[in-house]
């Protein structure tokens, strides 16, 4: 039912979530299915299909990718969200959507997507946060944390400041960090109160992807309920 759904959620941001983004283009040399697999079996707690860039799919082509994600996602009981295309989110009845603040707003993201579909928000201020959860939100994503070459029109890096002052407002609502995170850099994202890190480039580009899950993993030990 829409209630257990829902209910899983809070349960799945319990732990440290490594949630992990990747679109065809965060690929490199590697079938990006493949990828992907090589991160799931690695033990990526989340994946968001973010379709950006030279390259990227578009139309039937990218619905198929999608669904093909969607099955992998399903095999490992991870997750999958939908990076800002509300259409395809619905279309392939992905788990959630995420938006920045550049996207459809996300009040009327919700009314699209209705009540049991997880919503995620990019914000970078107490003031975004406080907006997208009044609209519906279900967990909110700050960054850049780091400096990060991924994101072409990316903020400059806003360390974890803000972070702890969303969560010193908002303790039970779940917060991911992004943004040039490593698995050098994780544990001072994670002291500052997130429910877990997302990741592209240091997870699409490692030669060893399951050996660097498990390095995040490492480097951020203990559970956190909320
Ligand atoms: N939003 C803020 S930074 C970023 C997004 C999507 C890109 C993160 O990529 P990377 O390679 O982990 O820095
Ligand atoms: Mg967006």
């Amino acid at each position: 039912t829409k209630n257990q759904r829902k209910r899983k959620w809070f349960i799945l941001f319990g732990n440290p979530a490594i949630y992990f983004l990747m679109g065809t283009t965060n690929a490199g040399t590697k079938e990006p299915l493949a990828l992907l697999k090589e991160a799931l079996q690695g033990g990526i707690t989340h994946f968001q299909l973010r379709e950006k860039g030279h390259g990227a799919l578009t139309g039937e082509a990218l619905v198929e990718f999608a669904a093909n994600c969607q099955k992998l996602c399903s095999e490992y009981g991870v997750p999958m969200f939908i990076n800002d295309d509300v259409e395809l989110a619905c279309a392939i009845e992905a788990d959630g959507i995420h938006i920045g603040q550049d996207d459809m707003g996300c009040g009327e993201v919700r009314k699209r997507i209705g009540a049991s579909m997880a919503l995620g928000v990019s914000v970078h201020s107490v003031k975004e946060a406080n907006e997208a959860l009044a609209c519906g939100a279900t967990y909110l994503g700050m960054g850049p944390v780091f400096g990060t070459r991924t994101k072409s029109d990316a903020k400059p890096p806003a360390g974890v400041a803000e972070i702890i002052k969303v969560k010193t407002q908002y303790p039970n609502v779940p917060v991911i960090g992004i943004g040039g995170i490593e698995p050098g850099n994780a544990e001072m994202v994670w002291r500052a109160g997130v429910s877990g890190i997302a990741v592209i480039s240091s997870i699409a580009q490692a030669e060893d992807v399951a050996g660097q899950i498990e390095r995040f993993k490492q480097s951020i030990p203990g559970r956190r309920v909320g």
